[in-house]
């Protein structure tokens, strides 16, 4: 007889299961941000960095979430918080009450499930039953990523569990371990931290204090809640949550400012615009806006982003003669940077490809070199070059459209002999390497960097010599139109030399007579 359910079995159950889990984890192996600890200050800083469109990923050792924050203290699941934090309770609907003044009490499970589920609402995926092991760590001691394993694995005898760990790759780690203070501890394990262990119970001081002490303790690592107790020696704060969910809201602030480094804020559209309508009297300048909204269609997007995805890099020394079909996850990543709501990191493009997809967006009409399409990008691209068979970075691809990267402009032309020298010292005794660019500073364009905008204004003057007389550059190194492969040699033909263009390139801005509109 057939029943109310549809007719489907076991099989499909667990296709169903395991297609579904291994998709999510193979997206989520790369992410903005790993968030070690599912405990408030774990769950709240996860909620309000997916919030904005960024991929977070929570890995617990347990299999429910929310660490401590099911039961006050002392198996009680009443959850008390002091003022402030009953700003936090009215953001997630958890309904609480007060007690005395500024004292206010709220039922755990209440208040505990109201937080996973806003966590899941704004976009945080889980790994529970899963164990942090170690850390990933690259370049001058960065942190990179973690090391995890399934829980239950860490939990039996090792002569019948010998399994490999595997790695998540995060542009950030956030520690909300609690008093375990765990990825700290790893840190400090491996020489390049120390903590103190946290201090005996105050709650009048410790609540202010964590809120104070929240914040990267070691480039690309936050801390958040208890476990900063432990890392600064605070005082214990004892049954209390108001400082866990406001201290993972800074943890979230924090976390989203240094993910925003490196886009292209810095750069002064306007100021370019002014420069451009100066030089180049007779021509129209127009600012458009975000390509993808004016000229993308709703229904296109999908489309776009599986043509952009298969665009990446896979391996600087491999041409890509035919490419891959690219993952659910990529796809899903570069659809996000088309809705702007996530930015790319460590991502590698093929220039030439991207300029392409690009030319697809321009108005059929415009697409000629009587107009100059001029788009910047902080997506960071590569051209192949045949004499050494591998990829390099590139500031500029110049056609139509030319596109201008201002990643690329930091990471593309090579820095000072030296400062690779050192670099290496650093690496090998694990030294910071923002103390590095600090002995540098000024010699090389980097992120957020004030002089970008004037500098970029020069690559702009390429792209519209490129559609002028068909060259972009010119052999003078004091000439704004040179092809810098050096940071110095870019900083010395933007900024340094005594004129902007050489004389025939001067000449040729002076008399031109410019037909084209940009
Ligand atoms: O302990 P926990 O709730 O940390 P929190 O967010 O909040 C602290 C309060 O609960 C309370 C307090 C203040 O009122 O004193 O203690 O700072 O949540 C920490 C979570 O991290 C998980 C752990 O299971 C818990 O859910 N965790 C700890 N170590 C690991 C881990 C690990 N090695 N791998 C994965 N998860």
């Amino acid at each position: 007889m057939a029943g109310n359910f549809s007719p489907v079995g076991e099989k499909e159950v667990t296709r169903t299961i395991v297609s579904e889990f291994a998709t999510q984890f193979a997206e989520y192996v790369e992410c903005d941000c790993i968030i070690v600890g599912g405990g408030p200050s774990g769950l709240m800083a996860g909620r309000n960095i997916a919030r904005e469109g960024t991929k977070v990923l929570i890995v617990e050792r347990n299999n429910y979430l929310g660490g401590g924050f099911w039961i006050g203290g002392y198996l009680m699941n009443k959850v008390t918080i002091r003022h402030p934090g009953e700003r936090i309770l009215d953001e997630l609907g958890i309904p609480y009450r007060e007690v005395v003044g500024g004292l206010f009490v709220a039922d755990g499970p209440h208040a505990c499930s109201k937080l996973i589920a806003s966590a899941c609402d704004n976009g945080v995926k889980f790994a529970n039953m899963t164990i942090f092991d170690d850390l990933v760590l690259k370049e001058g001691g960065r942190v990179a990523g973690v090391v995890v394993n399934w829980t239950p694995i860490s939990a039996l005898p090792k002569e019948i569990t010998c399994v490999d760990p595997v790695a998540l790759e995060a542009t950030l780690v956030i520690d909300a371990t609690g008093h375990d203070a765990q990825v700290v501890r790893k840190l400090e394990e491996r020489g390049l931290t120390t903590t103190k262990g946290f201090g005996a119970m105050w709650v009048e001081r410790s609540e202010d204090l964590i809120l104070e002490h929240t914040g990267e303790v070691h480039p690309g690592l936050i801390v958040t809640g208890m476990a900063l107790s432990t890392v600064y020696g605070l005082p214990r704060m004892g049954p209390t949550f108001g400082a866990m969910l406001l201290s993972g809201e800074i943890a979230a602030k924090i976390a989203l400012e240094k993910l925003h480094e490196g886009a292209a804020e810095a750069l002064n559209i306007e100021g370019i615009v002014q420069y451009l309508r100066k030089k180049l009297k007779q021509v129209e300048v127009e600012v458009r806006g975000d390509p993808f909204a004016l000229y993308l269609p709703q229904d296109g997007v999908l489309d776009c982003a599986r043509k952009i995805a298969s665009t990446k890099i896979q391996d600087a020394t491999r041409k890509a003669s035919s490419r891959q079909e690219p993952l659910y996850g990529e796809i899903e990543y570069e659809k996000r940077r088309i809705l702007g709501k996530t930015r790319a990191f460590g991502v590698l493009y093929d220039g030439l490809e991207l300029q392409r997809l690009f030319f697809e967006l321009i108005p059929r009409g415009e697409r000629s070199l009587e107009f100059v399409h001029i788009l910047f990008t902080n997506r960071l691209f590569a051209t192949w070059d045949e004499h050494d068979r591998r990829y390099h970075a590139r500031v500029s691809v110049y056609g139509i459209p030319s596109i201008i990267s201002t990643t690329g402009l930091v990471e593309a032309p090579a820095k000072p002999r030296d400062y690779y020298l050192l670099k290496q010292q650093y690496e090998v005794l694990g030294k910071d390497l923002l103390e590095l660019k600090d002995r540098f500073k000024g010699a090389f364009i980097d992120y957020e960097d004030e002089r970008l905008t004037e500098v970029v204004k020069g690559y702009v003057m390429q792209a519209v010599f490129y559609s002028l007389v068909g060259d972009p550059f010119c052999q003078d190194s004091g000439c704004r139109l040179y092809n810098a492969h050096w940071q110095e040699e870019v900083v010395f033909a933007q900024l340094g030399s005594e004129y902007e263009f050489c004389q025939r390139h001067r000449k040729l801005l002076e008399d031109g007579e410019w037909a084209s509109k940009g």
